[in-house]
C-alpha cells in the first residue's frame, strides 16, 4: 500500500473560521479521500497555531490566560471542521509537548549546523502576518497585507538563521524539481524572490514569553513561524525513529499568501537540519468578498455553520470546490452574490441534473425491470462514462480539483441527453422486440451512476455513499478503484467488463437533493 501523507496550514487560533479556511480545508479533504479511493494508506494532518504575540494579545484583550484561550478556540475550530466532514488523521496543537520536542530537536540541528548567531534586531513587525518587515516593505508607513492596523518597530537581541546560504541550493532544487511549488504561477513568484537574494532573519524573540523556549538560551521564544511551520514534522513523531515512515510529506496545501514561509524559509530550515523536503508545496488562492477578506464584516449570512447548514454540508463542499478554482482566486461581488449562486448551483446542479437522473434511473429499473438493472449491452454512454473517468483522474492527479468536479457534471449532463434521446419508456412499449435495448439503456445508466458516486466521493462523501449504495453498492464509501478506476489508470481492461457482466440491484429512496424554494 502506498503511503500518502498530506498537510493543511495550520490555522491562528486568534481567527475566526470563515468560508476562505473552509476552501482550503475542503481542498485538502477531497485529495485525501481521493488518495484513500485509490487504495493508498493516507496520513491527513491539520491544525492550529496556538503562539505568538497576536494570540498573547487577544488572550489578554480577553483577560484570559493564553492556554485557557486557544483551548477553547482549539475546540470551536475542530468542530467547524467536524462538521464539514473533514477527515483528518491528527489535529496537531502547537503548545502539545510532542510539537516541543520536534521544534526543540529541529533547533539543535540547525544550531550544531553553524546557522544560527546572535544579533541585534530593529526593525518592524506586523503582528498580524507574525513577520518582521523591512522599511521598503511597508505601504504608506504600514504593512501591505494589513493596511488597517499600525505596524510597530522593534528592537531587540535574537538569534537569528543564517537564511541567505541556502538561496543557491533552494534555486537548484526548484530549478531540478518543477513539482515543489504548484501551481506555476507561485512557483514563478518563488523564483523571482529567490533571484533578488535572502536576507538572514530572526528565529528568536527576546521579548514574548508567549512561545517555546529557544533552547540554550530560556530568556528567548522560538519565533512563531519557524515554531509553527516545524508541526508538519511533529505529526510523524520526529524527532523520534520511525518519523521517516511519514515523512516526507507529499503535499502541503496552503494559500498564497504564505508562500515565503513554505517555499523558501520552511526547505531552508529542513536543508541545515538535514532533513529531507517535502515533495510539493501547493499555494491556491483566496475566496473572498467585495475583494476582502471574509469575515463578520462582510454581513452575518456568510457564517460558516450557517453556509453549511443551508443545503447541508455535502453541497456546501460541492460548491466551494466547483465555484472557486482550486490553482486561483475566486472574488464575489457581495455576501448576497455568493449565497445566490449557491443555490443557483445547488437547485441546477444538484436537485435538477444529477438528483433527477437519479430518481427516474431508479425509477424505471424498478417499473420496468423490477428493480434489477441488467447488465445489457455498451452503449455510448458506456463510452462517455470511461472518458470521463479517464478525465477525472488526470485532473486529480494534477490537483485541478475544480476540473476533477466538471468531469462528473459532464456525464450526468451526458447521462441526461442518453435518457432523452434513449427513450427507454417508449422501448418499455416497445415489448419484447426492444427488450435488449432496454436493457443496455437502463445498465449503462446503473453503471453511469456507479461511477458518479465513486468520483462523487472525496468531494460530497455521505450523498456519494447514499448514491452508491442505492446502485447497488456494498456499505461504506464508494471507492474508485471498485468503480472500475483502476483499469482507467492502467489502460483500461478487465475491471470494466466484470462490472457491466453483473446485474445490479437499484434501490429507490427520498429525492437525494431537494429542491430548494427560498420563498415557499
Ligand atoms: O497563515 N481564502 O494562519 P491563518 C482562501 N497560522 N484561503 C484563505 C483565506 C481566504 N480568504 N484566508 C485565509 C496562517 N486563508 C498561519 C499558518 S502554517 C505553518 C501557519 C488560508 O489562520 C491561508 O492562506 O491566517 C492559510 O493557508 C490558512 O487559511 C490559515 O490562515
Amino acid at each position: 500500500m502506498a503511503r500518502y501523507y498530506l498537510t493543511c496550514a495550520i490555522d491562528y487560533a486568534n481567527g475566526e473560521p470563515h468560508a476562505g479556511h473552509a476552501f482550503e480545508k475542503v481542498g485538502a479533504d477531497v485529495i485525501a479521500r481521493y488518495r484513500r479511493s485509490l487504495g493508498d494508506d493516507v496520513r491527513f494532518a491539520i491544525g492550529m497555531d496556538e503562539h505568538g504575540q497576536g494570540i498573547a494579545e487577544e488572550a489578554a484583550r480577553r483577560g484570559s490566560d493564553p492556554q485557557a484561550f486557544v483551548d477553547e478556540m482549539a475546540n470551536v475550530w475542530g468542530g467547524v471542521w467536524r462538521r464539514l466532514g473533514i477527515s483528518n488523521d491528527d489535529f496537531i496543537r502547537t503548545t502539545e509537548a510532542r510539537h516541543s520536542r520536534a521544534v526543540v530537536a529541529i533547533i539543535e540541528r540547525m544550531r550544531e549546523a553553524g546557522d544560527l548567531y546572535t544579533d541585534r534586531y530593529a526593525g518592524y513587525y506586523c503582528v498580524r502576518c507574525e513577520r518582521f518587515r523591512k522599511e521598503n516593505e511597508l505601504a504608506d508607513g504600514r504593512c501591505p497585507l494589513h493596511p488597517k492596523r499600525e505596524i510597530t518597530w522593534t528592537e531587540e537581541e535574537n538569534y537569528f538563521f543564517r537564511l541567505s546560504r541556502y538561496r543557491d541550493p533552494l534555486l537548484q532544487h526548484l530549478e531540478t524539481h518543477p513539482e515543489f511549488v504548484q501551481p506555476a504561477s507561485r512557483r514563478n513568484e518563488i523564483l523571482r524572490l529567490l533571484e533578488g537574494g535572502l536576507d538572514d532573519i530572526s528565529a528568536s524573540r527576546s521579548r514574548l514569553p508567549w512561545g517555546i523556549p529557544f533552547p540554550g538560551a530560556q530568556d528567548h521564544t522560538v519565533y512563531v513561524w519557524m515554531d509553527a511551520l516545524t508541526n508538519y514534522l511533529s505529526t510523524t513523531g520526529f524527532p523520534e525513529d520511525g518519523y521517516e515512515d511519514w515523512w516526507p510529506a507529499h503535499l502541503h496545501v496552503i494559500g498564497k499568501d504564505i508562500t515565503r514561509f513554505h517555499c523558501v524559509i520552511w526547505p531552508a530550515m529542513l536543508l541545515s537540519a538535514g532533513v529531507e523536503l517535502p515533495r510539493t508545496v501547493w499555494a491556491h488562492g483566496f475566496v473572498s468578498v467585495a475583494g476582502g477578506k471574509i469575515s463578520k464584516d462582510a454581513g452575518s449570512e456568510l457564517n460558516l455553520d450557517e453556509l453549511n447548514d443551508r443545503h447541508g454540508k455535502d453541497a456546501f463542499r460541492f460548491f466551494l470546490m466547483r465555484e472557486a478554482p482550486w490553482d486561483g482566486d475566486r472574488n464575489f461581488s457581495s455576501a448576497a452574490e455568493l449565497l445566490e449562486r449557491f443555490d443557483r448551483r445547488y437547485n441546477a446542479e444538484l436537485a435538477n441534473d444529477l438528483g433527477n437522473l437519479v430518481s427516474r434511473t431508479a425509477a424505471m429499473v424498478h417499473k420496468y425491470r423490477e428493480g434489477r438493472a441488467l447488465p445489457g449491452g455498451e452503449t455510448v454512454l458506456d463510452e462517455a462514462r470511461v472518458s470521463s473517468l479517464r478525465a477525472y483522474h488526470d485532473r486529480m492527479e494534477a490537483f485541478l480539483l475544480h476540473e476533477g468536479i466538471e468531469a462528473i457534471l459532464g456525464l450526468v449532463r451526458r447521462a441526461n441527453a442518453f435518457v432523452d434521446h434513449e427513450e427507454p419508456w417508449k422501448l418499455a412499449k416497445e415489448g419484447e422486440s426492444a427488450a435488449d435495448r432496454l436493457d443496455s439503456a437502463l445498465g449503462a445508466l446503473v453503471r453511469c451512476l456507479r461511477s458518479v458516486a465513486a468520483m462523487l466521493g472525496p468531494f460530497m462523501p455521505d450523498k456519494a455513499a447514499e448514491l452508491w449504495q442505492r446502485m447497488g453498492g456494498s456499505e461504506g464509501p464508494p471507492t474508485y478503484a471498485e468503480a472500475a478506476a483502476a483499469p482507467v489508470a492502467a489502460g483500461l481492461q478487465a475491471g470494466e467488463a466484470a462490472s457491466a457482466a453483473t446485474p445490479i440491484d437499484v434501490r429507490k429512496g427520498p429525492s437525494l437533493f431537494p429542491r430548494y424554494d427560498p420563498d415557499p
